[in-house]
């Protein structure tokens, strides 16, 4: 049970329809370095300029699991990297190629879906659950994915699988490298609650010093906290810690087009209890997403929606479209479509929204808007960057 002023609401449950893989390449710069040169393989490998050659101020960007096997890793000084690994071959990194690979990693990505999030030069979040292949288990998209990358690229990488970001970050990082961790709805509470605080979102070093301190160490620890506590000790990232800690996370996976959208939200008081009400508020919403794009001379492939109960568990969905869209009676479809299949109205709804994002210029009316187009345009859209 949590509690929001002097309100009790049953705590946030698992939402275990999305498909999430995070995909993260393994020992990134010093993999591709020992592909093209063949002498390099099966021996320790660091990406530094060698210590004798820049009077030692050089870091290390990464090293070879031969490597790390010494204690060499990431963002250590280059000479620390030679006391530790006199033997390593020291390689000076060669960033805008390393770039080119990223991005034929992310070409094998968007063959299976365009809601790609790239977190770095060597990761990124999938949402899979639409797939462009029609796989329906994310586990055989990721082991695709990882086959292709293998075949192709030949270079490695290790996934996350899970129902949301939180926990496929955490999955991918357990059988590294190569490795593949599916982290089912089911198997969630048990991962989390074995999981050492430093490995939260959120709590930093700090934090966790002081909850050690309290004989907090892992999620078992951290989910006997109520929601006030959480707030107390974590300030406004207590309530993302409460909710992660019990497998929640609605986060969607942002693509780096959407980041430029066009959404429109409303919020009611009393609350919305009922499926008509809410479809012909979304008709409404969409009407006026259609014309703010209509506006900009915009439309686009993604279609969001997101709903905000009684209790403030907020809820975004998405759709990912092969021809972008613009008119009202589109974006209507697809959000009520996305609300028949994922939204509820007994709980109450406090809050709709309508996102249309992966925008593009609609080519020719532009020029008969710009003759139109107000100087003092006070239109409300946004520019969402949740
Ligand atoms: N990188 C860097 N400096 C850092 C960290 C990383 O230049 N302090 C670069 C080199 C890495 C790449 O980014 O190859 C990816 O970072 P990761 O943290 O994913 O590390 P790796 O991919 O090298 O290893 P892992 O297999 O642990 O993911
Ligand atoms: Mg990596």
């Amino acid at each position: 049970m949590r509690t929001i002023g002097m309100l009790e609401f049953a705590d946030p449950e698992i939402d275990g329809s999305r498909k999430i893989l995070h995909v993260d390449m393994d020992a990134f710069y010093a993999s591709i370095e020992q592909r093209d040169h063949p002498e390099y393989r099966g021996k320790p490998i660091i990406i530094a300029k060698h210590p004798r050659e820049n009077s030692g101020k050089g870091v290390v960007s990464t090293a070879s699991y031969e490597a790390r096997k010494y204690g060499v890793h990431s963002a250590m000084s280059a000479q620390e990297a030679y006391r530790l690994c006199p033997q390593g071959i020291f390689v000076p990194a060669r960033h805008p190629y390393y770039v080119e690979v990223s991005e034929q990693v992310r070409a094998i990505f968007h063959r299976y879906t365009d809601i790609v999030e790239p977190l770095s030069i060597d990761e990124a979040f999938l949402d899979v659950t639409h797939n462009k292949a029609n796989i329906p288990y994310a586990m055989d998209v990721a082991k695709d994915i990882q086959q292709a990358i293998y075949k192709e690229l030949h270079l490695t990488c290790s996934i996350g699988v899970s129902y949301n970001k939180f926990i496929a970050k955490l999955a991918s990082d357990i059988n590294k490298p190569f490795g593949m961790t599916i982290i089912t709805p089911k198997r969630a509470e048990a991962f989390l609650e074995q999981l050492p605080i430093e490995d939260f979102y959120g709590i930093g070093k700090q934090s966790v010093a002081k909850l050690h301190d309290h004989h907090i160490f892992n999620g078992a620890d951290l989910k006997a906290l109520s929601q006030d506590d959480c707030l107390k000790l974590f300030g406004k990232t207590g309530l993302a810690i409460y909710e992660r800690v019990r497998g929640v996370d609605n986060r969607p996976v942002k693509t780096q087009r959407q980041r430029k959208s066009i959404g429109k939200e409303r919020t009611f008081y009393p609350f919305l209890y009922h499926d008509d009400d809410i479809e012909s508020t979304l008709r409404l919403i969409a009407q006026k997403v259609s014309e703010a794009l209509a506006k900009k001379a915009l439309h686009g492939k993604v279609v969001t929606i997101k709903i905000r109960y009684a209790d403030f568990t907020t809820l975004t969905r998405q759709k990912s479209l092969i021809d972008p869209i613009k008119a009202a009676d589109e974006i209507y479809f697809y959000a009520v479509d996305l609300y028949r299949e994922y939204g509820q109205s007994d709980q109450g709804v406090r809050l709709l929204g309508i996102t249309v994002s992966d925008l593009s210029d609609v080519l020719f009316e532009n020029v008969r808007l710009s003759l139109y187009a107000k100087k003092n345009d006070k239109n409300e859209e946004k520019i969402d960057d949740n």
